[in-house]
């Protein structure tokens, strides 16, 4: 992700020391701020910052977790639960018309109004299930991540779960509404074709240009949003990519209730909708 002419005179490990703290302050503060001692279902999200998440739950101690259930977002998240001694529990678990509490998740970008994107790690499904299943959804993120509109730091593009027979069929639409190379997203390294998520399904970036606020926020100048020369709003956005036949699930999260918090003076993120 882009640093700004200042940070980049850091050198690198200098730098990666300052994420790593900031990613760690931002989560150390989104617990100490949004996890009450009474909660009992608290969802995990993935990534490297939900680490620190995890860290900072576990060190309130059993005296606070022990009454807790944690509803994991995918291998990574159980994994991370279950090696900090916590009580691992899945959302297909949760009774109908109950919710979690709270859930954690990192993101890969976050904008002026708190909208988020999601899904550079392809379980965006999952966490937008566990995201939504919750009362409250805080999203925890280092300095690095914070930028006026989405698209501006994360080039690689909005990732969108498929289908893998539909697959060309929604990069022709993507292109059509403006996307720039969208792509199918490669495997990892060492893994020939595409990357298959845990649904079995395949994930495509789509870059779009920079992405504007919700329609109906402040942002003044700004017409529809509604893809006109390839300018979009995020929720007309979000509107439009879900409908696309074989579209599983968007890594675009949106909302209007956003709260941040700063922490060390690096502007770490928590955001609910
Ligand atoms: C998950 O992990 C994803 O939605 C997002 O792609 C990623 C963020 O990871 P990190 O915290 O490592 O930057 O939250």
């Amino acid at each position: 992700m882009a640093m700004s002419t200042s940070e980049s005179a850091i050198p690198l490990e200098q730098q990666a020391r300052l994420v790593e703290e900031s990613k760690r302050s931002a989560a150390y503060q989104a617990v100490k701020d949004h996890l009450v001692a009474s909660y009992t279902r608290i969802g995990i999200g993935s990534g490297s910052t939900v680490v620190y998440v995890v860290e900072a739950i576990a060190a309130l101690g059993p005296g606070v977790t022990s009454n807790m259930k944690f509803y994991p977002t995918g291998a990574q998240s159980e994994e991370l639960i279950e090696a900090a001694g916590l009580t691992l529990q899945f959302i297909n678990k949760l009774p109908a018309g109950q919710l979690l509490d709270v859930a954690f998740d990192g993101a890969d970008e976050v904008d002026d109004d708190l909208n988020l994107i999601k899904g550079g790690g392809a379980c965006l499904w999952q966490e937008k299930i566990v995201a939504t299943s919750a009362k409250r959804f805080v999203c925890v993120a280092d300095f690095r991540k914070l930028s006026p509109r989405l698209g501006t730091n994360w080039k690689k593009g909005i990732p969108i779960e498929v289908l893998p027979m539909a697959a060309p069929r929604v990069l022709d639409e993507l292109k059509q509404m403006g996307s720039h190379n969208p792509r199918i997203r490669p495997g990892l390294p060492g893994k020939a074709g595409a990357i298959v998520t845990d649904n079995g399904l395949w994930i495509i970036d789509a870059p779009f240009m920079p992405l504007h606020l919700l329609k109906d926020s402040s942002e003044s100048g700004i017409q529809a949003g509604n893809g006109d020369n390839g300018v979009w709003a995020v929720d007309a956005l979000a509107d439009r990519l879900i409908k696309i036949p074989g579209v599983a699930e968007i890594g675009l999260f949106y909302g209007k209730n956003g709260l941040q918090v700063e922490s060390g003076g690096q502007k770490p993120v928590a955001a609910y909708f």
